[in-house]
């Protein structure tokens, strides 16, 4: 396929309730929608880069300049076949992996579209639904937590996982399982606690959570596994788990027994397979995480959740859980037993709907083929 042309859109899109963590409040998501023209097909990929390096060190300036100046001129005229050979052409530049994996996202689309084959079938899949759950934020006490995993659990929503911070952590675990003994439960610390704090998580132990997702440092492994020897309660890398080589690392050190597998993270597809097949082998459960996609990231997480060792339920919820109205059609919608239909048509299997993509477009550049 000739690459023919290349167009990034900074976009914010508002989302219809603040999400609070660890990190901080975010009240609108900014991210890079790129899309890819050659031979007639168009592709498309979503950069989960933010405003700010709080999550990870990348920004929506960092993703939009190392695009501009490296991995878009790195393909853009080139004649490409497949996903290996665009990724060998930007290999050199270090780092900037959700900047790669947005552009990734958007050649593995189009060419799935070419080989008329939906992304799923082309990343590996095996289902057709994928088990899903949602990720709840910070509330201002417990009561109010325990109202919005009450009316998450009345929408179907079968997996609940809760952010933590200093202060606001076992409180909230014993008054969700006061009031839902039974359901699957996690947390999610996004780094912001340190080995000192180990008797908070033993104590965590008691309430039977499936996992306890990056309690220490966003770059750690080594204390993890300190902290992992300590605990029953299995613990999930998501922010230190950059590539394949740190997540044998975090097997091998024993710092986790789960991993969190988000494209924008590690790279791309590529990478997450890579990842995802290592994990298999080694009998590490993966799931997917998510980063408030619109539909465009989301039809691609869906996609790769269909691997088959993607067995826990994903941080992927219904378009409607995020946003007013999703910038493709059709949305994403929950399914039975809190599962979502993974894409059927070609590549990513959604229409993006132009107005809408326009309506939450801040800034946008197109590339042409000289
Ligand atoms: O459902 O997409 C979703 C949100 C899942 O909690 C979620 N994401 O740390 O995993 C995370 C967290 C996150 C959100 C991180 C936004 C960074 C930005």
């Amino acid at each position: 396929m000739h690459i023919e042309r290349i167009e990034i859109r900074y976009t914010q899109m508002e989302l219809v309730s603040s999400f609070e963590t660890s990190m901080g409040v975010e009240l609108t998501e900014d991210h890079i929608h790129v899309r890819v023209d050659g031979d007639g097909l168009t592709g498309w990929g979503e950069c989960v880069v933010e405003e700010f390096p709080l999550y990870s060190s990348e920004t929506v300036q960092t993703a939009w300049s190392v695009l501009n100046d490296c991995l878009i001129p790195a393909v853009l005229g080139k004649r490409i076949e497949r996903v290996d050979e665009a990724i060998a052409l930007w290999s050199k530049f270090r780092g900037h992996r959700m900047a790669k994996a947005g552009l990734e996202q958007a050649l593995w689309d189009v060419l799935a579209k070419a080989k008329g084959i939906s992304l799923a079938k082309m990343l590996g899949g095996v289902r057709d639904r994928v088990p899903v759950g949602v990720s709840v934020g910070l509330q201002a006490s417990p009561d109010a937590l325990v109202r919005k995993v009450a009316a998450h659990l009345a929408e179907g929503y079968g997996r609940i996982k809760i952010k933590i911070a200093p202060g606001r952590d076992l409180e909230l675990v014993k008054a969700l399982r006061r009031s839902f003994p039974e359901i699957l439960l996690q947390v999610d610390a996004n780094s912001a606690y340190e080995l000192s704090h180990a008797p908070i998580f033993k104590a965590m132990d008691e309430y039977e959570l499936l996992l306890i997702e990056q309690p220490l440092s966003y770059e750690d492994i080594y204390d993890h596994s300190k902290l992992q020897k300590e605990l029953k309660t299995p613990i999930c890398l998501d922010e230190s788990i950059h590539s394949v080589a740190d997540a044998r690392a975090g097997v091998e050190l024993k710092s986790c027994r789960i991993i969190n597998i988000k494209p924008g993270r590690v790279g791309g597809f590529s990478e997450s397979i890579a990842i995802h097949d290592f994990c298999a082998a080694q009998r590490i459960p993966v799931w997917h995480g998510g980063m408030l996609e619109s539909g465009i990231g989301r039809a691609g997480n869906v996609a790769l959740a269909s691997l088959p060792n993607f067995t826990l339920p994903g941080d992927i919820s219904a378009s409607r859980r995020y946003y007013k109205q999703d910038i493709v059609e059709p949305e994403f919608v929950l399914g039975p037993d809190s599962t979502m239909a993974v894409p059927t048509g070609p590549g990513i299997g959604v229409e993006v709907i132009p107005d809408r993509l326009e309506r939450v477009t801040v800034r946008k550049k197109e590339y042409r083929a000289g």
